[in-house]
């Protein structure tokens, strides 16, 4: 267990002379990652939604790159999350679904990862929020009461306050380094995903005690008048208030950002918003005019603002690159009647694009995506095809980082692109729910074919998948609403076979197309 408190206050740092911090901030400038959790792309104002103003994005936008194509690494979030973190397609690895919260730790800590990279080159490194990729070593034997065991302080990150897994899964605490936080020895916590603890209400069987009540799934153990996915008891005075989640992990990131500002650092600061339970702040409750999905849009919202401020705060603007995106695209109902579909108006989540989170096409995946590096990058609108799983290699290539053998085998260095410069991807291979692949070009998308099944009724989105090969002409028909397969078989064999290329090699190889 590495754990090294980075929250000290600033007198403990040794002083830097305006020189030193000059070459500091030229050669390793700060990185904050602003994840979103299930924020598509048509939710941003600054990617053109008219019914939802989100203002501090749009002038983060306004100040930085924006990026029209970009891909997270997966449809859902715990393989997004671990593609991103650690440079390697999660679809490689066998346990990359999405995570449980009794999940043992999906990144071994021998794995070298993002965290590392920074660390290795004298970053502050901090992992604030959404964590859903496992704690410990074993699946549901994580001693809750004393030290979970393996946390993200084994992987890099000097300190962590994270949500075990998300806001709807179990437990229902904050985890601070290796330890539920506020944890009192007078109620000791417990979390079961088989079997629930007896005489302890569930969804299911106590609906009468439910302040917001599932649509599907999510009729578990009850916390704060909600139910979640899998069972747990006690943990009282640690139990997160949800109304309250989006303050408390701002805070942490404002702090961190404080506490730090005179030496580089690395912030990866993942949201809950949006994604549900959506229990918005009060200030936010009935403000967007769109119900409690609006209401948490305007929430990231204000998180943002705050991080911004923070920076500018600190006269860190020039030497700090801020990232903002989203692990995976929208959903609408995703599991409660929180009023989000009544609610939805005109606005489109999912932009242009077809799908949704979960999904192969392109709302699963494309999300919104903003570099800003003040004073250093010119604000620009940027086509170039992009895919977080190249942070890892560009932003190393950024601190001048040497990555050992083996390390992020699917990440590219495409710094030049991520700052506004051209020569994004050639191709990039997505990944829905279902493990359904499909291979992206500029010019071409191609989904190989699937048995599982293509409509998700439940969350009301089409997956992708379907027995025929699906080929889209994205230069003609980015809304993939009429397969060319047939028309194209040459080209459709040809991304075909550079797909199984990809799986059998981690070498990413030039592609070229020819009908
Ligand atoms: C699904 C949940 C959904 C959400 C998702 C993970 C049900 C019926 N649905 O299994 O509500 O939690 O997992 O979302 O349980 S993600 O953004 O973290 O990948
Ligand atoms: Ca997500």
């Amino acid at each position: 267990m590495k754990i090294i408190n980075t929250m000290l206050p600033l007198l403990a740092l040794p002083a830097l002379t305006a020189a030193a911090q000059q070459r500091q901030a030229a050669d390793r400038p700060n990185v904050i990652f602003i994840y979103a959790d299930d924020i598509g792309y048509g939710d941003l104002s600054c990617n053109g939604s008219t019914t939802i103003r989100t203002p501090n994005v749009e002038r983060l936008a306004q100040e930085g790159v924006r990026f029209t194509n970009c891909h997270s690494a997966a449809a859902t979030s715990t393989p997004s999350r671990y593609a991103m973190l650690t440079g390697e397609y999660a679809w490689r690895r066998a346990g990359t679904g999405i995570a449980d919260g009794d999940a043992a730790m999906i990144i071994r800590p021998d794995r070298y990862t993002m965290a590392d990279m920074f660390h290795d080159r004298g970053y502050a490194t901090c992992a604030i929020g959404k964590w859903h990729l496992g704690l410990g070593d074993e699946k549901g034997k994580q001693n809750w009461n004393g030290s979970v065991g393996s946390c993200p302080n084994d992987l890099g990150f000097d300190y962590s306050f994270i949500m075990a897994a998300t806001g709807d899964r179990v437990p229902c605490v904050f985890i601070e380094n290796d330890r539920v936080y506020n944890l009192s020895p007078h109620s000791p916590i417990y979390v079961n995903y088989r079997k629930n603890f007896p005489g302890e209400p569930t969804g299911r069987d106590n609906p009468e005690l439910l302040v917001m009540h599932p649509s599907h799934g999510h009729d578990q153990s009850i916390v704060n008048g909600i139910s979640r996915i899998g069972y747990m008891k006690g943990g009282k005075g640690a139990l997160w208030d949800d109304s309250k989640i989006a303050e408390t992990l701002t805070g942490r990131a404002v702090d961190f950002i404080n506490k730090n500002a005179r030496r580089p650092f690395f912030l990866y600061f993942a949201t809950q918003d949006a994604h549900v339970p959506r229990v918005p702040g009060e200030r936010f409750r009935g403000k967007s005019g769109h119900g409690v999905r609006g209401d948490v849009m305007l929430e990231f919202d204000w998180s943002v603002g705050e991080i911004l401020a923070a920076v500018k705060a600190a006269g860190i603007e020039k030497n700090t690159v801020i990232i903002l995106s989203s692990d995976n695209g929208p959903v609408i109902d995703d599991g409660y009647a929180d009023g989000a579909v009544e609610a939805l108006g005109d606005h489109r989540p999912w932009g242009d694009y077809r799908g949704g989170k979960y999904s192969a096409y392109e709302a699963g995946t494309r999300v919104p995506c903003i570099v800003r590096w003040a004073g250093k990058v010119e604000p620009k609108v940027s086509d170039e095809l992009m895919t977080q799983l190249d942070w890892m290699a560009s932003l190393g290539a950024l601190i001048g980082a040497k990555l050992p053998a083996g390390a992020a085998p699917d990440s590219d260095n495409h710094l030049q692109a991520w700052l506004g410069g051209d020569k994004g991807r050639d191709y990039f291979v997505g990944q829905n729910a279902q493990n359904t692949l499909s291979i992206l070009t500029h010019e071409w998308k191609y989904i190989e074919p699937s048995d599982r099944p293509g409509y998700n009724k439940n969350v009301n989105i089409e997956l992708g998948n379907n027995r025929e090969p699906q080929l889209y002409d994205m230069i003609h028909d980015p809304a993939e609403s009429r397969n060319v397969a047939a028309l194209y078989p040459e080209i459709a064999a040809q991304l075909a076979a550079k797909l199984n290329e990809v799986k059998d090699n981690r070498v990413n190889q030039p592609l070229t197309t020819t009908p």
